[in-house]
């Protein structure tokens, strides 16, 4: 690695580079080697990311094993299993979604019928900003470009439910945020019948209990519908419009748009997706009685009460309003979020009763969200936050390793070690921090 990196700064890199090379498995990343041994969607999307810096071939080779789970109307899907593992290796495993049975799922994969946040075009363009060879780069997007496209349309044909251009979560997992008090309202809005109560819990601590019988008992209702968009839009209990979520939908169809002129196609249609998703954001999910973003449950067309780290999401929307921007910032500083943190950022707002210092989504600090506020403050010019970000991600894991989550106050480290995304994420910033200052 470069000179540039202090001392400390490479023993870092090192280690985080150990990690993915110890997660790979020959054709992608497990997300993590015990807790989570197979490829999950936004995760493959932010180890690309650090892998561009440290093993290119891998990058590209990530992005295309999940595609490879893609179905053929364009579903990425948040899980595409590893079929070299004994059956019993993760639950839910591929019995509850049955993606055999389903026409569109693609032969030979396994995979689940959900989605998580669609960063990957984002990834993509990131990859390619990077690359050493710029024609190989090019091909590579041309590659992938349909696929992307694909997954796009997929989203704006099936997902936007209320027709605004904003697209709808119909799971908690969806969110990539599981457990978050965003979901606790809608959750507990449902009626659960005795047959929803699983007969055995999965093999690990969090989250389990009601919240899990309630996951189990969607995800059941949505395969028994054939896994229809026709039924999500008329009958699923659970159907939300995220501002993480289509914040990364926003910034990947700009990407989208990118890669497009790149490749030489149409870049309009991605311009014009994003510019609904934009707008669409101001007009149905910015509160302006908290200065925040709020998720919007379109089953009473009420904003959810619960402030959290997907409020600062749309900061990966360059074109977000100046006072807007100065709002979230005023959040994100307060000690609601990173003023009373030690390590922030803390995944939900510290003053509300939900929140839970060890809770895994309900208050723990996350790599995955420090990297996108971080990623959001810098299309912003927010150095001062985009520093606080980096410094606070190195101390977390210089302290602590590559974990899964931490401890908001004390930056103790929680859940599973050598966690794919926290390596690949730090590489991510040590090199972007090396590219900033060698400009
Ligand atoms: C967690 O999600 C899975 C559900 O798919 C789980 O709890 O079983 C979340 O942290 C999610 O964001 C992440 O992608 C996944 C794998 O790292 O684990």
């Amino acid at each position: 690695m470069s000179s540039r990196l202090t001392g400390d700064e490479t023993a870092l890199w090192q280690a985080a580079a150990r990690v993915l090379d110890a997660n790979w498995t020959g054709t992608s990343t497990a997300a993590s080697p015990g807790l989570y041994p197979h490829q999950w969607s936004w995760d493959a999307a932010f180890i690309s990311m650090g892998l561009a810096r440290h093993r290119r071939d891998r990058a590209e080779a990530e992005l295309l094993a999940l595609f490879r789970g893609q179905w053929a109307d364009g579903m990425l899907p948040h899980i595409v299993f590893n079929s070299t593992l004994a059956r019993h290796a993760f639950f839910p495993g591929p019995e509850l979604w049955r993606s055999d049975r389903h026409p569109a799922a693609p032969a030979g994969v396994r995979t689940s019928g959900l989605l998580q946040p669609p960063l990957h075009a984002l990834a993509a363009l990131r990859l390619h900003a990077s690359a050493p060879d710029r024609d190989a780069g090019r091909a590579f997007l041309a590659r992938l470009y349909p696929m992307l496209d694909a997954q796009h349309r997929h989203l704006a044909t099936t997902r936007d439910l209320s027709g605004s251009g904003l697209v709808a979560i119909c799971h908690p997992w969806e969110s990539g945020l599981d457990n978050s008090p965003a979901w606790d309202r809608p959750l507990g809005a449902i009626r659960l019948p005795p047959s929803a109560y699983a007969p055995g819990h999965p093999p690990r601590t969090l989250p389990t209990g009601e919240d899990y019988d309630r996951y189990v008992w969607l995800v059941t209702l949505y395969r028994d519908a054939g896994y229809d968009p026709a039924y999500l839009r008329a009958e699923h209990p659970f159907a939300v419009e995220d501002p993480l979520f289509n914040a990364t939908y926003l910034a990947s169809a700009r990407a989208l748009a990118e890669i497009a002129v790149i490749v030489g196609a149409d870049p309009v249609p991605h311009r014009e997706r994003a510019d609904r998703v934009h707008r669409a954001l101001l007009a149905r999910l910015w509160d302006r009685e908290t200065g925040s973003f709020r998720a919007r449950d379109l089953r009473d067309d009420r904003l959810l009460p619960v402030i959290t780290a997907a409020a600062f999401g749309p900061l990966l929307d360059p074109e977000l309003p100046a006072p807007v921007v100065r709002n979230l910032v005023d959040l994100l500083l307060s000690s609601r979020f990173a003023g009373a943190a030690g390590y922030p950022v803390p995944t939900c707002d510290i003053q509300a009763p939900a929140f839970d210092r060890g809770g895994y989504w309900r208050g723990p600090t996350w790599i995955s969200t420090n990297w996108l506020i971080w990623y959001g403050s810098t299309l912003h010019g927010l150095p001062v936050v985009a520093d606080l970000l980096y410094g606070a991600t190195m101390r977390l894991v210089r302290q602590s390793g590559f974990r899964e989550f931490f401890d908001p106050f004390d930056g103790t480290g929680r859940g599973s070690h050598d966690y794919a995304w926290s390596a690949a994420l730090v590489l991510d910033l040590l090199a972007a921090r090396r590219a900033s200052q060698a400009a």
